[in-house]
Protein backbone atom coordinates (compact mmCIF):
# COMPACT_ATOMS: atom_id res chain seq x y z
CA UNK A 1 0.00 0.00 0.00
CA UNK A 2 1.78 3.51 -1.00
CA UNK A 3 1.47 5.44 2.10
CA UNK A 4 3.54 8.24 2.73
CA UNK A 5 5.55 8.53 5.35
CA UNK A 6 5.30 11.69 7.69
CA UNK A 7 8.75 13.57 6.21
CA UNK A 8 7.08 12.82 2.57
CA UNK A 9 4.11 14.95 3.80
CA UNK A 10 5.41 18.44 2.42
CA UNK A 11 1.83 20.05 3.27
CA UNK A 12 1.89 19.52 6.82
CA UNK A 13 -1.72 21.44 7.52
CA UNK A 14 -3.36 17.58 6.60
CA UNK A 15 -1.27 16.52 9.00
CA UNK A 16 -4.09 17.12 11.50
CA UNK A 17 -6.87 16.55 9.52
CA UNK A 18 -9.75 13.65 10.67
CA UNK A 19 -11.85 11.88 8.50
CA UNK A 20 -11.77 10.76 5.33
CA UNK A 21 -10.58 13.63 3.00
CA UNK A 22 -10.48 12.38 -1.19
CA UNK A 23 -8.58 15.04 -3.56
CA UNK A 24 -9.86 14.21 -7.25
CA UNK A 25 -11.37 15.58 -10.26
CA UNK A 26 -14.62 14.91 -12.06
CA UNK A 27 -12.94 13.91 -14.75
CA UNK A 28 -10.08 11.75 -13.71
CA UNK A 29 -10.13 7.92 -14.25
CA UNK A 30 -8.20 6.85 -11.47
CA UNK A 31 -10.28 9.22 -8.98
CA UNK A 32 -13.63 7.93 -10.84
CA UNK A 33 -11.98 4.55 -9.57
CA UNK A 34 -11.73 5.60 -6.17
CA UNK A 35 -15.64 7.41 -6.11
CA UNK A 36 -17.40 4.32 -7.66
CA UNK A 37 -15.61 2.22 -4.92
CA UNK A 38 -16.50 4.29 -2.38
CA UNK A 39 -20.39 4.66 -3.49
CA UNK A 40 -20.29 0.46 -3.78
CA UNK A 41 -18.76 0.67 0.01
CA UNK A 42 -21.32 2.95 1.13
CA UNK A 43 -18.46 5.07 3.01
CA UNK A 44 -18.82 8.97 3.64
CA UNK A 45 -16.40 10.87 2.32
CA UNK A 46 -15.72 14.46 2.14
CA UNK A 47 -14.41 16.15 -1.27
CA UNK A 48 -11.85 18.20 -2.53
CA UNK A 49 -12.24 18.85 -5.99
CA UNK A 50 -9.09 19.58 -7.76
CA UNK A 51 -9.18 20.95 -11.32
CA UNK A 52 -6.46 19.53 -13.55
CA UNK A 53 -7.65 21.13 -16.59
CA UNK A 54 -6.49 24.32 -14.71
CA UNK A 55 -3.13 22.14 -13.24
CA UNK A 56 -4.14 22.57 -9.66
CA UNK A 57 -2.53 19.17 -9.28
CA UNK A 58 0.62 21.25 -9.78
CA UNK A 59 0.62 23.44 -7.20
CA UNK A 60 2.96 23.54 -4.36
CA UNK A 61 0.20 22.48 -1.93
CA UNK A 62 -0.90 19.71 -3.39
CA UNK A 63 2.64 18.37 -4.86
CA UNK A 64 3.24 18.49 -0.48
CA UNK A 65 0.25 16.30 -0.36
CA UNK A 66 0.91 13.95 -3.68
CA UNK A 67 4.40 14.19 -4.53
CA UNK A 68 3.78 12.41 -8.00
CA UNK A 69 1.48 14.82 -8.81
CA UNK A 70 -1.34 12.65 -9.30
CA UNK A 71 -5.29 12.37 -8.42
CA UNK A 72 -6.72 10.46 -6.63
CA UNK A 73 -4.91 11.23 -2.96
CA UNK A 74 -6.80 10.17 0.33
CA UNK A 75 -6.15 12.03 3.66
CA UNK A 76 -7.85 9.83 6.45
CA UNK A 77 -7.23 10.89 9.87
CA UNK A 78 -3.86 12.65 9.05
CA UNK A 79 -2.56 9.54 7.10
CA UNK A 80 -1.70 10.57 3.19
CA UNK A 81 -2.61 7.43 0.94
CA UNK A 82 -1.68 7.72 -2.60
CA UNK A 83 -2.22 5.60 -6.00
CA UNK A 84 -6.25 4.41 -6.88
CA UNK A 85 -6.05 0.80 -6.31
CA UNK A 86 -4.64 0.99 -3.04
CA UNK A 87 -6.60 3.83 -1.99
CA UNK A 88 -9.64 1.49 -2.58
CA UNK A 89 -7.98 -1.54 -1.04
CA UNK A 90 -7.46 0.31 2.06
CA UNK A 91 -10.99 1.79 2.19
CA UNK A 92 -11.83 -1.96 1.60
CA UNK A 93 -9.97 -2.58 4.76
CA UNK A 94 -10.58 -0.29 7.06
CA UNK A 95 -14.28 0.63 6.56
CA UNK A 96 -17.63 -1.87 7.17
CA UNK A 97 -19.73 -2.68 3.94
CA UNK A 98 -19.38 -5.12 1.39
CA UNK A 99 -15.97 -6.68 0.87
CA UNK A 100 -13.99 -5.25 -2.97
CA UNK A 101 -11.62 -7.80 -1.86
CA UNK A 102 -12.02 -11.53 -2.09
CA UNK A 103 -10.72 -13.85 0.66
CA UNK A 104 -9.85 -17.15 -1.28
CA UNK A 105 -6.13 -16.92 -1.82
CA UNK A 106 -5.89 -18.04 -5.56
CA UNK A 107 -7.91 -15.46 -6.17
CA UNK A 108 -6.44 -12.57 -3.52
CA UNK A 109 -3.03 -13.26 -5.77
CA UNK A 110 -4.84 -13.35 -9.45
CA UNK A 111 -6.34 -9.97 -8.61
CA UNK A 112 -2.66 -8.79 -7.35
CA UNK A 113 -1.20 -9.18 -10.49
CA UNK A 114 -4.34 -7.94 -12.58
CA UNK A 115 -4.60 -4.93 -10.87
CA UNK A 116 -1.17 -4.64 -11.38
CA UNK A 117 -0.94 -4.19 -15.23
CA UNK A 118 -4.42 -2.46 -14.78
CA UNK A 119 -1.86 0.54 -13.70
CA UNK A 120 1.04 -0.11 -15.45
CA UNK A 121 -1.31 0.43 -18.38
CA UNK A 122 -2.45 3.64 -17.08
CA UNK A 123 -0.23 5.88 -19.33
CA UNK A 124 -2.01 4.14 -22.26
CA UNK A 125 -5.05 5.07 -21.07
CA UNK A 126 -4.02 8.60 -20.54
CA UNK A 127 -2.48 8.44 -24.36
CA UNK A 128 -5.54 7.64 -25.64
CA UNK A 129 -7.16 9.91 -23.51
CA UNK A 130 -5.00 13.24 -24.76
CA UNK A 131 -5.59 12.75 -27.82
CA UNK A 132 -9.27 12.13 -28.69
CA UNK A 133 -10.98 13.37 -25.34
CA UNK A 134 -10.60 17.17 -26.22
CA UNK A 135 -8.43 19.30 -29.03
CA UNK A 136 -4.63 19.34 -27.93
CA UNK A 137 -4.93 23.19 -26.84
CA UNK A 138 -7.73 22.14 -23.88
CA UNK A 139 -5.42 19.28 -22.80
CA UNK A 140 -1.71 20.59 -22.97
CA UNK A 141 -0.36 21.61 -19.58
CA UNK A 142 2.10 24.75 -19.22
CA UNK A 143 5.59 24.44 -19.68
CA UNK A 144 5.46 26.88 -16.51
CA UNK A 145 3.10 24.61 -14.63
CA UNK A 146 5.27 21.82 -15.09
CA UNK A 147 8.31 23.19 -14.07
CA UNK A 148 6.52 24.07 -10.41
CA UNK A 149 5.52 20.02 -10.52
CA UNK A 150 9.11 19.11 -11.36
CA UNK A 151 9.76 21.85 -8.79
CA UNK A 152 8.37 21.14 -5.83
CA UNK A 153 7.23 18.11 -3.49
CA UNK A 154 9.25 15.46 -1.77
CA UNK A 155 11.40 13.30 -3.41
CA UNK A 156 10.78 10.25 -1.43
CA UNK A 157 7.03 8.40 -1.23
CA UNK A 158 6.92 6.08 1.91
CA UNK A 159 10.57 7.17 3.07
CA UNK A 160 11.93 6.01 0.29
CA UNK A 161 13.43 8.12 -3.16
CA UNK A 162 10.61 7.63 -5.89
CA UNK A 163 11.46 7.85 -9.23
CA UNK A 164 7.76 8.37 -10.55
CA UNK A 165 7.59 11.83 -11.15
CA UNK A 166 10.64 11.94 -13.70
CA UNK A 167 8.14 9.53 -15.89
CA UNK A 168 5.24 12.13 -15.12
CA UNK A 169 7.25 15.23 -15.98
CA UNK A 170 8.85 13.36 -19.33
CA UNK A 171 4.87 12.68 -19.96
CA UNK A 172 4.33 16.31 -20.32
CA UNK A 173 7.36 17.56 -21.72
CA UNK A 174 7.07 14.70 -24.66
CA UNK A 175 3.64 16.01 -25.17
CA UNK A 176 4.66 19.81 -25.74
CA UNK A 177 7.56 19.05 -27.61
CA UNK A 178 5.32 16.70 -30.00
CA UNK A 179 2.09 19.05 -29.71
CA UNK A 180 0.34 16.24 -28.65
CA UNK A 181 0.17 12.29 -28.70
CA UNK A 182 1.83 10.75 -31.21
CA UNK A 183 0.29 7.88 -33.75
CA UNK A 184 3.30 5.84 -32.17
CA UNK A 185 1.96 6.32 -29.00
CA UNK A 186 -1.71 5.47 -30.32
CA UNK A 187 -0.29 2.31 -31.61
CA UNK A 188 1.28 1.22 -28.69
CA UNK A 189 -1.49 1.81 -26.56
CA UNK A 190 -4.04 -0.12 -28.61
CA UNK A 191 -1.63 -3.14 -29.26
CA UNK A 192 -1.50 -3.16 -25.01
CA UNK A 193 -5.18 -3.67 -24.87
CA UNK A 194 -5.97 -5.67 -27.37
CA UNK A 195 -4.30 -9.13 -25.79
CA UNK A 196 -5.66 -7.77 -22.39
CA UNK A 197 -9.44 -7.60 -23.11
CA UNK A 198 -9.46 -10.89 -25.16
CA UNK A 199 -7.83 -12.34 -21.29
CA UNK A 200 -10.80 -10.18 -20.07
CA UNK A 201 -13.48 -10.97 -22.00
CA UNK A 202 -12.39 -14.93 -21.87
CA UNK A 203 -12.73 -15.11 -18.65
CA UNK A 204 -16.72 -13.34 -18.60
CA UNK A 205 -17.09 -15.84 -20.73
CA UNK A 206 -16.47 -18.47 -17.88
CA UNK A 207 -18.58 -16.34 -15.39
CA UNK A 208 -20.53 -12.86 -14.52
CA UNK A 209 -17.74 -10.61 -12.85
CA UNK A 210 -13.63 -11.30 -13.43
CA UNK A 211 -13.54 -13.14 -9.91
CA UNK A 212 -15.50 -16.25 -9.97
CA UNK A 213 -16.76 -15.44 -6.15
CA UNK A 214 -18.73 -12.76 -7.51
CA UNK A 215 -18.19 -8.66 -8.28
CA UNK A 216 -14.75 -7.14 -6.62
CA UNK A 217 -12.46 -3.89 -6.78
CA UNK A 218 -11.47 -5.86 -9.78
CA UNK A 219 -14.38 -5.07 -11.91
CA UNK A 220 -14.57 -1.74 -11.24
CA UNK A 221 -10.90 -1.04 -12.22
CA UNK A 222 -10.83 -2.68 -15.57
CA UNK A 223 -14.32 -1.33 -15.75
CA UNK A 224 -12.99 2.38 -15.31
CA UNK A 225 -10.20 1.55 -18.53
CA UNK A 226 -12.78 -0.29 -20.38
CA UNK A 227 -15.36 2.92 -20.40
CA UNK A 228 -12.51 5.57 -20.60
CA UNK A 229 -11.53 4.08 -23.99
CA UNK A 230 -14.68 2.85 -25.12
CA UNK A 231 -16.00 6.64 -24.98
CA UNK A 232 -12.49 7.35 -26.81
CA UNK A 233 -13.64 4.96 -30.01
CA UNK A 234 -11.99 1.73 -29.04
CA UNK A 235 -14.19 -0.91 -30.63
CA UNK A 236 -15.24 -2.40 -27.43
CA UNK A 237 -17.92 -4.16 -29.21
CA UNK A 238 -15.35 -6.56 -31.19
CA UNK A 239 -15.30 -8.39 -27.34
CA UNK A 240 -18.77 -9.88 -26.99
CA UNK A 241 -18.29 -10.44 -23.05
CA UNK A 242 -16.62 -8.02 -22.10
CA UNK A 243 -19.02 -5.78 -23.68
CA UNK A 244 -22.41 -7.36 -22.49
CA UNK A 245 -20.06 -6.74 -18.74
CA UNK A 246 -18.94 -3.02 -19.62
CA UNK A 247 -23.35 -2.12 -20.49
CA UNK A 248 -24.41 -3.92 -17.64
CA UNK A 249 -22.86 -1.97 -15.10
CA UNK A 250 -22.71 1.11 -16.72
CA UNK A 251 -26.17 0.94 -15.91
CA UNK A 252 -25.76 0.79 -12.48
CA UNK A 253 -26.27 3.95 -11.09
CA UNK A 254 -23.08 4.08 -8.63
CA UNK A 255 -21.09 3.48 -12.04
CA UNK A 256 -22.87 5.85 -13.93
CA UNK A 257 -22.92 8.55 -11.80
CA UNK A 258 -19.68 8.94 -11.22
CA UNK A 259 -18.64 9.23 -15.04
CA UNK A 260 -20.91 11.23 -16.39
CA UNK A 261 -19.41 13.91 -18.55
CA UNK A 262 -20.95 17.89 -18.20
CA UNK A 263 -23.08 18.40 -20.79
CA UNK A 264 -20.98 21.05 -22.32
CA UNK A 265 -17.25 18.78 -21.84
CA UNK A 266 -19.81 15.98 -24.01
CA UNK A 267 -20.45 18.32 -26.89
CA UNK A 268 -16.73 19.62 -27.07
CA UNK A 269 -15.64 15.68 -27.25
CA UNK A 270 -18.03 14.50 -29.81
CA UNK A 271 -17.10 17.70 -32.27
CA UNK A 272 -13.32 16.87 -31.22
CA UNK A 273 -13.40 12.98 -32.32
CA UNK A 274 -15.58 13.98 -35.64
CA UNK A 275 -13.35 16.19 -36.63
CA UNK A 276 -10.44 13.43 -35.82
CA UNK A 277 -12.69 11.42 -38.02
CA UNK A 278 -13.00 13.95 -40.81
CA UNK A 279 -9.06 14.04 -41.02
CA UNK A 280 -9.18 10.23 -41.22
CA UNK A 281 -7.27 10.21 -37.51
CA UNK A 282 -9.81 8.56 -35.27
CA UNK A 283 -8.95 5.20 -32.95
CA UNK A 284 -10.17 3.25 -35.42
CA UNK A 285 -9.27 4.60 -38.20
CA UNK A 286 -5.48 4.64 -36.76
CA UNK A 287 -5.84 1.22 -35.85
CA UNK A 288 -6.99 -0.12 -39.33
CA UNK A 289 -4.43 1.67 -40.95
CA UNK A 290 -1.89 -0.63 -38.75
CA UNK A 291 -3.58 -3.79 -39.29
CA UNK A 292 -5.15 -2.99 -35.48
N1 LIG B 1 -1.14 5.09 -10.78
C1 LIG B 1 -1.86 6.27 -10.42
C2 LIG B 1 -2.16 7.07 -11.66
C3 LIG B 1 -2.82 8.37 -11.30
C4 LIG B 1 -2.99 9.29 -12.50
O1 LIG B 1 -2.24 9.24 -13.48
N2 LIG B 1 -3.98 10.15 -12.37
C5 LIG B 1 -4.26 11.08 -13.41
C6 LIG B 1 -5.74 11.27 -13.57
S1 LIG B 1 -6.55 9.75 -13.99
C7 LIG B 1 -3.67 12.42 -13.08
O2 LIG B 1 -3.67 12.83 -11.94
N3 LIG B 1 -3.12 13.12 -14.09
C8 LIG B 1 -2.50 14.34 -13.88
C9 LIG B 1 -2.84 15.36 -14.90
O3 LIG B 1 -3.51 15.04 -15.90
O4 LIG B 1 -2.43 16.50 -14.71
C10 LIG B 1 -3.16 5.92 -9.67
O5 LIG B 1 -3.73 4.86 -9.94
O6 LIG B 1 -3.57 6.69 -8.78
Amino acid sequence: MVKLAPSDVLTKEVLDWKGLHLFHFMGSSCSQKTRISFGMKGVEWESHHVDIGKFENFTEWFMGINPRGLMPTLVHDGDVHIESNDIVKYVDETFDGPRLYPTDPDEQAFMEESMKLEDDLHLCVRALTFRYLMPVEMMKKSDEAVDVMEAEGAETVGGKVDGRKAIEVKFWRDMNANNGITDAQIIEAVSEFKPVFADLDERLGQHEYLLASGFSALDIAWWITVFRVTKLGFPTDRYANLNAWYEKLLARDEFAREVAPPPEMLEISKAHQAACAADGKSMQDVMVANGL
